[in-house]
Formats: structure tokens, sequence, C-alpha cells
């Protein structure tokens, strides 16, 4: 059985979960404010989570069709339960306006979503979607039962189809070029990030060149930050300090917690419309 950890932090609204095997997350960001580690059973082959403390919930998760296929339409039914009273309906508190945030990611981190399952009568939780292709993915779940603590379930799927090969990022890259004009970079407080030292991540938003001064809100914030490790098993779920900023700097604090290869994914929201940046930063 995997030992599957997570730890929330708040201050800025920061959640880090991680899912190193058999280790605990002992030790956080000095800016942030711990407020609870633990731990969870992550079953192998299936998706239950046991939570060791306080009550312990699991993210039943299903699919229609039950196989799913690149390109196709499939309907993603997450259903949160806890263990040993399956039967009760566990209402989720909203969170940075939705209930469920749900991450989607291929397993070499090449392709990224983010989107909202929305509760139906019977309390599951349903969203549609594709996968570009055929391979491995994974999910991130992010949740929080009402009274219970934030939780985050991991789920590890396969895509039928066309397998593309797999990237490798292992050089970092702070400069994301998109459509239409955008571009962001990053930069950081120190000249390189080192593990376990608090960081201060800035994103620089320009259009044709030009600072981006009229930001609008996305979720409830300036930006919405996601960082996942190289092996998928960390995942950091970010939101940037509230200025009552528009931009062009969106700022982030956070703290890795081991050295490795990590893909940032910054969503922003401009001239209505989701941006997705996205980079490589190597910790030392
Ligand atoms: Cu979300």
């Amino acid at each position: 059985m995997k030992q599957f950890s997570f730890l929330i932090a708040i201050s800025a609204t920061i959640f880090l979960f991680s899912c190193n095997n058999n280790k605990e997350v002992n030790r956080q960001n000095t800016i942030q404010q711990e407020i609870q580690i633990s731990e969870v059973n992550h079953a192998d082959g299936d998706h239950e989570h046991l939570h060791s403390t306080d009550k312990t919930y699991n993210m039943k998760f299903t699919t229609t069709p039950a196989t799913i296929n690149e390109k196709q339409n499939v309907t993603l039914i997450l259903r949160p339960e806890q263990i040993g009273k399956t039967s009760d309906l566990i209402p989720l508190e909203v969170v940075h306006e939705k209930k469920i945030h749900l991450i989607l990611v291929s397993s070499d981190l090449s392709w990224f979503d983010h989107i909202h399952p929305l509760v139906d009568k019977d309390n599951n939780y349903v969203v549609d979607t594709k996968f570009p292709y055929g391979g491995s993915f994974i999910l991130y779940a992010d949740y929080k039962p009402e009274g219970a603590s934030q939780q985050l379930t991991r789920i590890p799927i396969t895509v039928e189809g066309y397998n593309k090969e797999a990237r490798k990022y292992s050089k970092q890259n702070l400069a994301w070029k998109g459509d239409d004009g955008y571009e962001v970079s990053m930069t950081f407080n120190n000249v390189e990030i080192k593990a376990g030292e608090a960081q201060m991540l800035t994103f620089n938003i320009k259009k044709n060149g030009k600072e981006v001064k009229d930001l609008e809100h996305y979720l409830g914030a300036l930006g919405h930050l996601v960082i996942i490790s190289e092996n998928t098993q960390n995942y950091l779920h970010a939101h940037p300090m509230d200025d009552n900023s528009h931009g062009p700097s969106v700022v982030f604090h956070t703290e890795f917690e081991s050295a490795g290869v990590y893909r940032a994914f910054l969503q922003f929201n401009h001239a209505n419309k989701i941006h997705t940046a996205d980079f490589v930063i190597v910790v030392k």
C-alpha cells in the first residue's frame, strides 16, 4: 500500500499537497501558517483514500463511458464519500468559488486542464471533457467537505488511443510565449530555487510587448498557480496575495519541499479569456 500524504498551509491561500511514498511531510514554509498535516492511505489500483485523523473521506471516481477514448466526450463522475458511511451525503464547501477543483494533466506534464464538476441531484459531481490523445493521465481533485479539512485525491487514469511520445523536461524555462501576443516571464527572489527555502515567484504578463495592467480575477484572485513535480507525486495549488492590483505582476509565496524538476501552470484572466502559461522550474 502506497502512502499518500499531504499538507495544507494557508497564507495567501496556498495549498500544498505532497504525496511522497511513505514519507510524512513534516515541515513547511516559514511564510505560511501550518494548519494541518494528515496522512492518507492510497490503496493501489483504485481511488480510495483514508484520512488517518478525524473523519476519513474518499472521492469515488467513475466515467461514462467506462473506457475513456482519445478525442471523445467522456463524463467524469466524482462522488465524495465518508469511509464507513458511504450512504451519507457529503456536502462540500465552496473554496475559491467552486466545490471541486479538478486538475487534469498528462503523466509527462505536457498537457494541462483545470475544470469544475457541478453537483447533480444525486450529489454526484459531473463534468464532460475530452482527452487529446491516449496514454496515462493524472487527475487531482481538490475539495473540502463541510467541517473537515481540505482534501486531495490523486486519480491516475488511462486513455485509449494514440500514445504520444512522452516529453522530458530537464532545463529550466521561465519564459512563456502564447497565442495572441501574450508573454509571461517568471522571476524569483533568489538566484536559484533551493528546496526548503521560502520563495517569492513573480510572473510578469505582457501582450504585444506591453505590460498588461487590466487583468481580471479568475476564481476570486488575480491568478491561479499549479505546480506539479516531474513524478506527479507533489502537487501545489496557490493563489496570489490579493492586493487589488490588476497586473502586470502576479506574486506567489511558496516553498519547494524537495529538489527536482517541476512544471508550473499559471492561469490568468484577460480580455474575458483564461490563458494558461507553463514553465519548467528546476529546484536545487
Ligand atoms: Cu479550480
